[in-house]
């Protein structure tokens, strides 16, 4: 059994549990409260001594960084197309993860915590990093836009580990007041995901789990 270990307002934990409910693996969620601190206890720094969600123990054995615990999952559930085991495939899927990774999910992160997070835990505003997140949207959106003009998923014809990630990363949207509208391939691909049934088995909607607890 997977233990999965995260926080419902962290993208990175939500690329993770999209993966594990695509892929169908057995596993039990376990929710560490950031807010409180829970991530610096001595019981989680066992677990992953970075200090930080997500994080996966699979009967003792530890791992940390979304992107590992992804493709660690899919090893586990065996080759499919959501991470092909073809070398050019799985690198194409690989590349478009890390694009939504490395590029959209930080510029989100800039905008998520100046808007958000700053003002629940009493941090300054950095109005500076919400114009360089708004300034990396307005370069890179425009690329997915055309992608996903030209196909139905980011990688290819077929729904992988880089749509998991950029739907992730793209989940704040509202709170950050992204408009998502501007962007009509992106709105309507992000839509017919968000209807399926792996994505409605984690949440409705980005921090949907907020409004329960
Ligand atoms: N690159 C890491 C990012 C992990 C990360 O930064 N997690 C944040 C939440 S989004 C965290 O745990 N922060 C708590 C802290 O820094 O104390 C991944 O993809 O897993």
């Amino acid at each position: 059994m997977l233990n999965i270990y995260g926080h419902f307002l962290s993208p990175p934990t939500n690329i993770v549990r999209l993966c594990v409910s695509y892929l169908g693996l057995p596993h039990e969620y376990i929710h560490v409260d950031l807010q409180k601190g829970e991530q610096s206890s001595p019981e989680y720094l066992k677990i992953n001594p970075a200090g930080r969600v997500p994080a996966l123990e699979d009967d003792g054995f530890l791992l940390s960084q979304s992107s590992a615990i992804c493709k660690y999952m899919c090893g586990l559930s065996g080759p499919s197309d959501f991470y092909p085991e073809d070398l050019q495939s799985q690198a194409k899927v690989n590349q478009w993860s890390d694009f939504a990774g490395k590029h959209i999910m930080p510029a989100m992160g800039r905008l998520f915590f100046n808007k958000i997070v700053a003002g629940m835990i009493g941090a300054e505003i950095d109005k500076g990093a919400i114009k360089t997140g708004e300034a990396m949207l307005a370069r890179d959106l425009p690329l997915i836009e055309d992608v996903l003009k030209s196909r139905e998923f980011l990688a290819g014809d077929k729904l992988t580990l880089a749509d998991i990630t950029l739907i992730a990363g793209l989940e704040p949207a509202e709170m950050v007041q992204v408009d998502i509208s501007a962007y009509p391939s992106i709105e309507k691909w992000r839509k017919t995901l968000m209807e399926r049934g792996f994505y409605q088995r984690v949440h409705s909607h980005f921090a949907a789990e907020m409004q329960s607890s």
